[in-house]
C-alpha cells in the first residue's frame, strides 16, 4: 500500500492540556508504520460548543503512513482513551484529548464511524490555521484551496501560543 499523508487534529481542555498534546504526538509518532512529517505550534481558543468549559489547546500533526485510515482511527481512540478521555452524552463536552482524522491524502470517506475530511475542517479557526502553518499551499479534497477558506474564517479568540 501506498503512504499517504495524513493530518491529525489534536484538541484537549483538561488535565495540562499542552502536555496531553505533547505525549500525544510522541505517542502517534511512535506508531508503526508512522513518519511524522510537520507539527504546527499551540494555539489556545475559547470552546466551541458549551461555554462553562476551560480554553481549550489545538494543533495539527501530519504524518506519512500506510495505515489503511480506519486502523489508525482504531488506534487514535485507542490513545484518546489512554490519556484519559471520558465520552460523555453531552455534545462538546470537555475533554482530555480529542483526535480528528482531518485528511487522509486526497481521498473522500464517508462511513459511518469515518469521515473524511473531517466534517468540521473548512470552518473551525482552530483548525485551519494550524493546518495552514504547516502547510499553506494545502488542497482540500471536495472543498478548495486553505487559503480561500482562511480569508473567510475570522481567528474568533484563536492565539498562537509561544513555546
Ligand atoms: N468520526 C467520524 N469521522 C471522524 C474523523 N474524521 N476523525 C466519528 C475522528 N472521528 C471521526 O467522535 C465521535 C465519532 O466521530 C467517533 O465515534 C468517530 O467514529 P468523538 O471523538 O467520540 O466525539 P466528539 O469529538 O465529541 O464529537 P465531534 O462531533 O467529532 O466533536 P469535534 O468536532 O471533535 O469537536 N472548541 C475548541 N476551541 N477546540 C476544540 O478542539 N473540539 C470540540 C469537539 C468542541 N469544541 C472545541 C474543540
Ligand atoms: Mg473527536
Amino acid at each position: 500500500m501506498t503512504k499517504e499523508i495524513v493530518y491529525i487534529g489534536l484538541g484537549s481542555n483538561l488535565a495540562t492540556p499542552a502536555a496531553q498534546i505533547h505525549t500525544a504526538r510522541q505517542v502517534i509518532s511512535k506508531l508503526d508504520s508512522v513518519l511524522e512529517q510537520g507539527f504546527s505550534s499551540l494555539y489556545c481558543s475559547p470552546p466551541m460548543g458549551p461555554q462553562d468549559q476551560p480554553d481549550y489547546v489545538n494543533a495539527v500533526m501530519a504524518i506519512a503512513t500506510d495505515l489503511p485510515a480506519i486502523d489508525l482511527l482504531r488506534c487514535l481512540q485507542q490513545i484518546e482513551m489512554d490519556h484519559g478521555r471520558v465520552r460523555k452524552d453531552e455534545r462538546w463536552s470537555a475533554r482530555a484529548l480529542d483526535l480528528d482524522i482531518l485528511l487522509y491524502g486526497q481521498h473522500i470517506i464517508d462511513q459511518a464511524d469515518l469521515i473524511v475530511p473531517h466534517y468540521g475542517l473548512a470552518k473551525r479557526a482552530f483548525v485551519l490555521y494550524p493546518l495552514h502553518e504547516i502547510t499553506p499551499m494545502l488542497n482540500i479534497p471536495g472543498v478548495g484551496d486553505i487559503t480561500k477558506l482562511l480569508e473567510s474564517c475570522p481567528l474568533d479568540g484563536l492565539v498562537r501560543m509561544t513555546s
